[in-house]
């Protein structure tokens, strides 16, 4: 099966699996887990902050690194379509009682700065407003790289307003090695940075929080208190620093691997394929309601795993090669022509 839906569906590969079985453990709710502390300063380091503290997911690693700036009756601001705002079951209200503020996206995943300053409450407000307190940005989101002067400016605003900056990078090292920049920078200005092991880079689980040792220290209370806190963690951490070491250059490939399909999709009749920055293809194909079965089932004969229809997300990664490359164009034509000719 060729999976498509998302670069969270890799595999370990032997060399990660090596690495896991091999490591040397400790408790890490008591710090004493060697390869957990060596995973937390690596990533510390990549991304120029002074620690960081590992968990289980993405989602926690928002979680705690928005609970570790904002406190109750506080507010962050943050895109409509960002994933902490909208695909993490609202845990920072529910668990933290902070509001959020979505804020409406353009296309490529940015916010308007002037609609960003309009949002941000003045103080004092007669008690009226929840505290503006954080600002959280996304990079890469949908695949799109957020542009280094638009993130600059972005920064200002907030630095100007008193608010502190969090990144969700669950993508960060895509965004560093499309733009041929290092992690640091993209990660510059942020007060806290969320990174994901366990998209792009292949490991089984895993994110890394960074900043501070103030906020991290916060941060690493709240991860015991969601439950985040694991013993022997070492063989997870050990996936990830395999990750780290192993699966940041290769993104190159999943990006150029993109490029050609979504190039090689907009040349099928009916098919429209967006900007294509990264790891990420997003795609449409007219096809009216009935067609959508016909078009996805024979997507799933041809082997492809896929979700959705009309429209399409499709995510290259470690386990996507050159050849699954070649049989999905071959599938989604051959789909397109199959709904065309019912
Ligand atoms: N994203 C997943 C799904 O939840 C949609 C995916 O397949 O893309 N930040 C960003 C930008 C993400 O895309 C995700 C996961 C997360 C955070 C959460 O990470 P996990 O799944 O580890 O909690």
């Amino acid at each position: 099966m060729i999976d498509l839906r998302s670069d969270t569906m890799t595999r370990p590969t032997d060399a990660m699996r090596t690495a896991m079985a091999g490591a040397e453990v400790g408790d890490d709710v008591f710090g004493e887990d060697p390869t957990v502390n060596r995973l937390e300063a690596k990533a510390a380091e990549l991304l120029g902050k002074e620690t960081g503290v590992f968990v289980p997911s993405g989602t926690q690693s928002n979680l705690i690194g928005i609970l570790a700036h904002c406190q109750r009756g506080d507010e962050y601001l943050v895109g409509q379509r960002a994933h902490c705002y909208k695909w993490e079951g609202g845990g920072a209200a529910v668990l933290g009682s902070v509001q959020p503020q979505p804020i409406e996206m353009l296309h490529d995943g940015t916010i308007d700065l002037d609609v960003l300053r309009n949002y941000i409450k003045p103080q004092p407000s007669l008690n009226h407003f929840a505290t503006s307190r954080l600002l959280a940005l996304e990079n890469t989101h949908d695949g799109q790289v957020m542009p280094a002067d638009y993130v600059a400016a972005a920064q200002a605003i907030a630095e100007e307003a008193g608010l502190s900056t969090h990144l969700d990078g669950a993508r960060l090292f895509n965004a560093a090695v499309s733009s041929e920049v290092s992690a640091a920078e993209v990660a510059a200005g942020f007060d806290t940075v969320s990174v994901c092991l366990s998209k792009g880079l292949g490991a089984p689980v895993g994110s890394v929080l960074v900043g501070s040792e103030e906020l991290i220290e916060r941060a690493r209370r709240w991860r015991k208190m969601v439950g985040g806190g694991m013993r022997q963690a070492g063989i997870l951490a050990a996936a990830g620093i395999h990750a780290l070491d192993n699966h940041v250059d290769r993104l190159a490939d999943d990006h150029r691997r993109a490029q050609q399909l979504g190039t090689s999709l907009s040349e099928i009749e009916g098919v429209r394929v967006d900007n294509v920055a990264t790891n990420m293809v997003f795609m449409t194909a007219e096809l009216d309601a009935d067609q959508i079965g016909i078009f996805n089932e024979a997507l799933g004969t041809a082997g492809l795993a896929v979700r959705g229809g009309p429209d399409y997300r499709l995510v290259t990664h470690l386990d996507v090669g050159d050849a699954d490359i070649a049989t999905t164009i071959d599938a989604f034509a051959a789909a397109a022509e199959a709904a065309g000719n019912r």
